[in-house]
């Protein structure tokens, strides 16, 4: 859409109501739904308790910076959509761009008809068409919804976009321990290719790599790069946001003295790892992927892979006007981040740096307590082709990697049995693994042993094992993949089917 068709003004207004620190005024004590139902809407089998309309739409980062990108409602992020445990609701889903789409319920327990992944079996939303979808929300907490689709090597497609939404599933009973909520969603715009990153690795569980992958690893690489194969594409960004807007552009959160703000950060991104502090104060993790954790723990700063949510409730008191952002400076600089102001200050928004530290799952689970065993372990290794499809690495599980042509499940579940996925990384990328329609414990992390941490996305370190397991509870296809969008859409996938 060209500038000249659209009141800058207008732009502003609507950005406004929908983005930044608004979000608080939308999501403290409202009763509301986030997405009212129009009249006009109202049509044979009654109206939808919501809309989603995916289009193509303008979306301000900073004043004169907009891009135009892939929404949902026109909005980034998506409205935050706020369900009840159990209480079914109806959406109706509209696809006003050329090309069929996915809406996937991420850390849903959902049937495969409206999970969102065509490789479940899910219809898509065919282009310039819709779907309405009727779903009962489970389990309680913070989930998210986002675009499924295949994107491959169009950095226009998929989570390149600006496709995710936030969803909050209120439980049923509500412990409510902090004055108020905010909702955070770090994601990137203007993808471009480059030859290789500067991500952040070491942060991660410090605990032993294995030999054996990182032989293994280590070689293949060396063989790719010997027969003259360059390294294979990652993608960069051009701008970096919170809640859409760029650092200094956003609405300031403005706390007071004293007050216990719930956090509830999710990283959106298509393929980046995030972090996020706040000078001067520590986040008490209350829940990961939207699941209580065993006791609260409190750290200088978050960690995030790619889809997974941190709600963390921060204490206010140091007062002052901070930058709330990521530790990678360049990243910051370029937008990550936002303001979070004390009431009666003044001044430029300070940022210092946390000291590091060390990310390491186990600290938010039960040390050395026993889970069950499982009925059946699950080995998976995962490795990397150097450059292998066109340019991009391919990605393998156990030597297979998931294309269109092949799609058949690699492992079977029995209803009701328990089973442990032994995951171990041949390669020296983090990996954010996701399975769908089931939640998973986490049973050992980098060889020490933990439980009660219940989560659907993970990091697998580089060259380390991880150990997940999860009750076959939820019949049907059920995907598991890396998250990491050039991952899972260069093979990274796998099926699992009930028997
Ligand atoms: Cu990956």
């Amino acid at each position: 859409m060209s500038s000249s068709r659209f009141s800058r003004r207008n732009f502003a207004k609507t950005a406004g109501t929908l983005a930044g620190g608004s979000l608080l005024s939308q999501t403290v004590g409202c009763k509301q739904p986030a997405v009212s139902q129009p009249k006009a809407a109202l049509q044979a089998g009654g109206a939808a308790d919501y809309t989603l309309t995916i289009a193509v739409k303008p979306v301000e980062l900073a004043p004169n910076r907009i891009v135009s990108t892939t929404t949902y409602n026109s909005q980034f992020p998506g409205p935050l959509l706020r369900f009840k445990e159990g209480k079914q609701v109806t959406i109706d889903i509209n696809n006003q761009t050329d090309t069929p789409e996915q809406l996937h319920w991420h850390g849903q327990f959902l049937s495969t008809d409206v999970d969102g992944a065509a490789e479940e079996g899910t219809p898509f939303i065919p282009a310039h068409g819709s779907r309405r979808i009727t779903f009962v929300p489970r389990p309680s907490g913070y989930r998210f919804y986002h675009t499924h689709v295949h994107a491959g090597p169009n950095l226009y497609a998929g989570q390149y976009t600006g496709q995710v939404g936030p969803v909050y599933i209120e439980p049923k009973n509500n412990p409510g321990n902090y004055d108020r909520e905010v909702f955070l969603t770090l994601k990137e715009f203007e993808p471009t290719y480059s030859r290789g990153g500067d991500m952040a690795m070491n942060f991660l569980s410090s605990v032993t790599t294995v030999k054996e992958l990182k032989d293994s690893g280590e070689n293949a690489m060396n063989a790719s790069l010997a027969k003259g194969m360059p390294h294979g594409f990652e993608v960069g960004y051009g701008s970096f946001t919170i809640n859409g807007r760029m650092l200094g552009s956003g609405e300031r959160i403005q706390v007071k003295q004293g007050e216990r703000v719930l956090f509830h950060v999710l990283n959106g991104s298509a393929t980046e790892i995030r972090s996020l502090a706040l000078p001067g104060h520590a986040f008490t993790v209350v829940a990961m992927d939207g699941n209580p954790i065993p006791k609260p723990v409190t750290m200088p700063g978050l960690w995030l892979g790619t889809a997974e949510r941190v709600s963390a409730i921060v204490e206010m008191n140091h007062p002052g006007i901070w930058i709330m952002g990521d530790m990678a400076d360049d990243d910051r600089q370029h937008g990550m981040g936002t303001v979070v102001e004390y009431a009666g200050q003044k001044g430029e928004p300070q940022w210092i740096a946390p000291k590091p530290f060390q990310w390491n799952y186990t600290q938010f689970g039960n040390s050395g307590a026993a889970v069950p065993e499982p009925d059946q372990v699950f080995e998976m290794t995962f490795a990397k082709q150097n450059a292998a499809a066109e340019g991009f690495n391919r990605w393998t599980i156990n030597g297979v990697a998931f294309a269109e042509d092949h799609m058949q499940p690699m492992f079977r579940l029995k209803q009701g049995k328990r089973y442990r996925l032994r995951m171990r990384n041949a390669s020296d990328d983090i990996h954010p693994i996701h399975l769908h329609r089931h939640s998973f414990e986490l049973t050992r992390v980098a060889g020490q042993p933990t439980s009660g941490v219940i989560k659907d996305v993970v990091m697998v370190g580089g060259y380390q094992e991880m150990e997940i397991d999860f009750v076959a509870d939820d019949p049907g296809l059920t995907l598991f993949h890396c998250h990491q969008q050039l991952h899972m859409d260069f093979g990274f996938m796998a099926l699992f089917e009930y028997v």
